[in-house]
């Protein structure tokens, strides 16, 4: 039994996310989490609210309100959103808060004793008509490595390379859009991942193999073959945790650098005293989920602050990242109006249809399409043709024939169940979810192939006259009430309310366990059978229409 860290990128709070920015890192690390859940490790799984940074300053100032004010009330929206999608953190905390500010510090600190936080003054980017530095975001322009106009002051959001605001080529302020910018000469501190790479680069070599995906390898250590530089940790704006340093009184830390440090800090606002049992536990596998866009700030720079502070804390263990999800073949866009925000997507359909539409079209090693026709297969045909309607019928067979259902099978016993759970289980170990939600429809076609070569309604009629056709008709029974469990069961993950559901007539009332598929099971025939999943009706379809 293994002793699990599951984190998900954490989420600016400044607006709700998307099904892209759901589908990418809190959604898969849920589905993650309950399987380890189900299966008995000692996991627990964090996330929260990135409180600070640019944007939510801005959000702040342009409302006429405390960027704390906003960022707290932002938080409680987006948490309760991912309650409403049945998402079980171990606890869904936020950056801006003492316990995190005491993680941060300590980074800080250590890192300043150890050698790797050097002083430098240079010419900062400013403004002259908002009259402010353009930190990160404000500043843009164009990339100096893929000469993309998609530069931003921390990163190019065309080849995700990470840069300084100084790097790039003719840039200008996105506040007013003006290139009305002087350079300013400020000091700031600088992380020197220069002095760690040798360490970085080993450390990627070593853990690179556990089931990180290859592209998130591959960049990082493109990257260090590139050379780091010195990298700003400080910014010149008022939002964020001081610097704790004295000459750095209008400065405040860089958002990145609280926000990955925030795992710890969230971890700290859960428990004041198990936090530690975790994060500074040689045997803990850290086990990340994130967005192409983050993975550099996760094996670059949160490693660098890792290793340089000496503080104990583990390394990631696994960098599980996706690639984008787009919405009708574009990028989701809120100005554009493109795409759906969590918030709407409830009230289209329930939290079920979309976690597990959302995980067929996963983006897990490749860009992948939103679509309304994809949603609509995935909804009629999967969930409620293969998986619902077989339910269905089998707990009607049973409940109509109950001379022939018998109670206290073993799930595994049945061979199709063993070897599509060998397949769901091996999936997960690997952190290859599209295969393990492919091993769950496997299981359910098994079954419906049973139903149409079997035809055990015609079974459990000649049943009635005939002492060997109702031998068969048990046995057939049997296999269609152990697959129906086991969907019960290996469904969790994805739809955890189906799952309830369906194992609500097997008297399962807990969370599940795989441990269940050895046990026995205890069909309660007078519950009435009701239908696990819908089709899209006319009005959803209209709903869906408006955002395609
Ligand atoms: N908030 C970026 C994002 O939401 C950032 C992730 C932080 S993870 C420590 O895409
Ligand atoms: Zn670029």
């Amino acid at each position: 039994m293994a002793r699990v860290i599951v984190t998900s990128a954490l989420p600016y709070a400044y607006s709700v996310p998307h099904l892209g920015n759901f589908v990418g890192s809190v959604l898969p690390a849920d589905v993650y989490y309950k399987y380890l859940r189900m299966n008995g490790d000692d996991a627990i799984f964090v996330c929260g609210s990135d409180q600070h940074g640019t944007p939510i300053e801005l959000a702040a100032v342009k409302k006429g309100v405390e960027p704390a004010v906003l960022a707290d009330e932002m938080h409680q929206t987006i948490k309760t959103l991912f309650e409403r999608y049945e998402c079980t953190f171990t606890y869904y905390g936020k950056t801006h808060t003492e316990e995190n500010k005491e993680v941060a510090y300590s980074f800080f600190n250590e890192l300043y004793n150890n050698g790797y936080i050097s002083e430098h003054e240079d010419m900062q980017a400013y403004c002259n008509i908002d009259k402010r530095f353009l930190t990160d975001r404000f500043i843009q322009g164009t990339c100096p490595y893929c000469h993309k106009k998609s530069a931003r002051g921390d990163q190019c959001d065309s080849c995700n390379r990470l840069l300084e605001p100084s790097q790039i080529i003719d840039p200008f302020c996105a506040i007013c859009g003006k290139s009305d910018i002087t350079f300013k000469k400020t000091k700031n501190l600088a992380f020197d991942l220069n002095k760690l790479q040798d360490e970085l680069r080993d450390f990627i070599k070593r853990n690179g193999k556990y089931n990180w995906s290859r592209d998130a390898v591959n960049k990082s250590l493109s990257m260090i073959k590139e050379g780091l530089r010195p990298r700003d940790i400080t910014r010149n704006m008022n939002w964020g945790f001081q610097v704790p340093l004295s000459g750095y009184e209008n400065s405040r830390i860089y958002v990145w650098f609280d926000a990955v440090g925030g795992y710890i800090g969230i971890t700290k606002e859960w428990d004041s005293r198990k936090w530690r049992d975790y994060w500074q536990n040689e045997h803990t596998q850290l086990v990340q989920f994130l967005g192409k866009d983050n993975t550099l700030f996760h094996t670059i720079i949160w490693p660098a602050m890792i290793i340089g502070s000496k503080l104990g804390f583990v390394l990631p263990h696994t960098i599980k990242e996706s690639q984008f999800l787009n919405f009708e073949g574009k990028k989701f866009s809120k100005s554009n109006k493109v795409g759906i925000w969590l918030d709407e997507a409830l009230r289209i359909m329930p939290a079920d249809y979309w976690r597990f539409a959302l995980m067929y079209a996963y983006p897990e090693t490749a860009d992948s399409d939103f679509t309304r026709r994809g949603f609509a297969d995935a909804v009629d045909t999967i969930m409620n043709d293969k998986i619902g309607n077989f339910a269905q019928r089998v707990l009607k067979l049973a409940a109509a024939n109950r001379q022939l259902v018998e109670q206290g099978i073993v799930p595994e016993s049945e061979k199709r169940v063993k070897a599509e759970l060998e397949k769901y289980t091996a999936a997960f170990g690997k952190l290859q979810l599209k295969k393990a939600i492919a091993a769950v429809v496997g299981l359910a076609e098994q079954g419906n192939r049973i139903m149409s070569e079997k035809e055990p309604w015609l079974l459990a009629k000649a049943a009635k006259t005939d002492a060997k056709a109702a031998g068969e008709a048990k046995d057939v029974f049997s296999s269609l009430i152990a697959i129906t469990f086991a969907l019960g069961v290996m469904l969790y993950p994805f739809t955890p309310e189906a799952s309830r559901k369906l194992l609500a007539h097997f008297k399962v009332v807990a969370e599940p366990t795989l441990a269940l598929l050895s046990g026995a099971t205890e069909l309660d025939l007078e519950r009435e059978p009701k239908p696990l999943f819908s089709k899209l009706t006319a009005d959803e379809m209209e709903k869906l229409r408006k955002y395609a």
